[in-house]
């Protein structure tokens, strides 16, 4: 069953020009790419994106990161795509969690700045594809 993801190559990812690597991974594992560009994240797209942290510790400054520079936003098909992207990038935290041969495990070091995002579940995905490419 084909499945669609969104996922985001975050500021830290691009500005340590990792935007190749992390295509290229996605590619290798036989997922495509069907929607990419490049962005500015506006605050208000950025707080509801990450909605469901709203109230956190953390949520001002991941709202702060995301809105830090530019981000790579792409739509990701394949089967189980959301499954397979997450396994691609790893765990949250890139030391306890994420483990070498992954995206966070190869390159991340901080939770906060772990590179990548992908959708975490079919609802999840929807709601993001519909927010970052309300045309596709
Ligand atoms: P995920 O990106 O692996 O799905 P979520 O729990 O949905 O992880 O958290 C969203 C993002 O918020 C993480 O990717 C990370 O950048 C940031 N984050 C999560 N937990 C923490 C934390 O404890 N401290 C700082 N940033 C965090």
């Amino acid at each position: 069953m084909t499945e669609r993801t969104l996922v985001l190559v975050k500021p830290d990812g691009v500005q340590r020009r990792l935007i190749g690597e992390v295509i290229s991974r996605i590619e290798r594992k036989g997922l495509d790419v069907v929607a990419l560009e490049l962005r500015t994240v506006p605050r208000e797209l950025a707080e509801q994106h990450y909605a469901e942290h709203d109230g956190k510790p953390f949520f001002g400054d991941l709202l702060e990161f995301i809105t830090s520079g530019q981000v790579l936003a792409a739509v990701v098909e394949g089967p189980r795509a959301i499954a397979a992207f997450r396994q691609l990038a790893g765990g949250t935290d890139p030391v306890e969690k994420a483990t070498p041969g992954t995206i966070r495990g190869d390159f991340g070091l901080e939770t906060q700045y772990n590179l990548v995002h992908g959708s975490d579940s079919p609802e999840s995905a929807a709601r993001e594809i519909k927010l970052w490419f309300p045309n596709l």
